[in-house]
């Protein structure tokens, strides 16, 4: 069924990103992922508590408002804990990953399958490049090194975090707040029409691989504030970056989805084994429907980058004009 009209296909064409209002029921689609994670932190919870590293489980507080007083209490942060992929160096058999049904279930949600079609046709491969980011404020992030899942993102394109052999690919980024995205929470910007410039370079910094912000139009970046079951889709090329979470006690909850069509690289081989065809027009009978597969796929890809991890992006400092 199309999600998309034609005006709105066109806007993106142009701009490089769309803002698509209400893809999602909020109540129906995104409360059991919420719900889903809440079991996590509680797992988490339970663990610190018996360790003595906090003296509350703080059971009794609503998602957000838990995470924050774990996360301060303790000290620490656990993105990998609720991430469904994994970091990009020093994988281990045992690290943490969370790919439960809920997550499985809105890669696979029918209605973000017709806005994937409208855009990208009926083969749709689902790209393991995909997070889940709790955006936490200042004084619930973990002292030391910097980490996108928690905290801001620098200027980047989406392609150019990955591997040269996507450069070619149409990916598809899906973006879909599970609590409401505000300048205040750190919602995302977009630089509009930035994806028509091609590749440009990008450069490993304090705050992960960004394009330098003199190569940036800044002045022209578009603040996307959302509500949950909104999406906001842009190419592998649009220019865009986060903001700082300056809020005292709000979680900006947030996923990342990729769709492409099938057969095209990822730009990630080293996570293959994790993506899969997600609808199929030719070949329905290649769809995966069962959750628990998907599961064992990213236990498996994980077992094999413990042996073995590949390069995951293609700048390096001293190389292409990076200091
Ligand atoms: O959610 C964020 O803060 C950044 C997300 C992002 O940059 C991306 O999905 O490519």
């Amino acid at each position: 069924m199309r999600v998309l009209t034609t005006a709105q296909k066109q806007q993106f064409e142009e701009e490089g990103y769309l803002l698509v209002e209400d893809l999602l029921d909020p109540a129906r689609d995104i409360q059991p992922i919420l719900d889903e994670y809440a079991e996590v932190l509680d797992g988490i919870a339970q663990k610190l508590h018996a360790e003595g590293a906090i003296g509350s489980t703080y059971g009794s507080l609503p998602l957000i408002e838990r995470l924050v007083a774990v996360c301060a209490e303790s000290g620490r942060n656990f993105p990998q804990h609720f991430d469904f992929s994994l970091p990009q160096s020093g994988i281990k058999v045992d690290t943490p990953i969370h790919v439960g049904p809920a997550v499985f279930n809105t890669l696979a949600h029918p209605r973000m399958l017709d806005l994937a079609e409208d855009l990208i046709g009926p083969e749709i491969y689902s790209n393991p490049v995909q997070h889940i980011r709790f955006k936490l404020p200042a004084r619930a992030v973990a002292q030391g090194s910097h980490n996108g899942l928690v905290s801001k993102i620098p200027w980047h394109q989406d392609n150019g975090v990955i591997m040269p052999e996507a450069d070619e690919s149409s990916i598809l980024t899906v973006w879909l707040p599970l609590t409401p995205a505000t300048i205040a929470n750190g919602c995302l910007q977009v630089v509009p029409g930035s994806h028509r410039d091609g590749l440009t370079p990008h450069c490993p910094g304090p705050l992960g691989i960004a394009i330098p912000d003199s190569l940036v139009a800044t002045q022209e970046a578009v603040a996307v504030e959302m509500h949950p079951g909104s999406a906001l889709l842009m190419t592998q090329r649009t220019v865009h970056s986060s903001l700082d979470n300056v809020t005292d006690d709000d979680v900006r909850i947030s996923m990342d989805l990729r769709y492409q069509p099938i057969g095209q690289p990822t730009g990630r081989p080293a996570f293959a084994p994790a993506g899969f065809i997600a609808r199929s027009a030719a070949h329905p009978e290649t769809v995966l429907h069962d959750p628990a597969a998907w599961a064992e796929n990213w236990y498996r890809t994980r077992a094999a980058l413990a042996e073995d991890a590949p390069a995951f992006n293609r700048w390096k400092a001293g190389e292409n004009g990076c200091a």
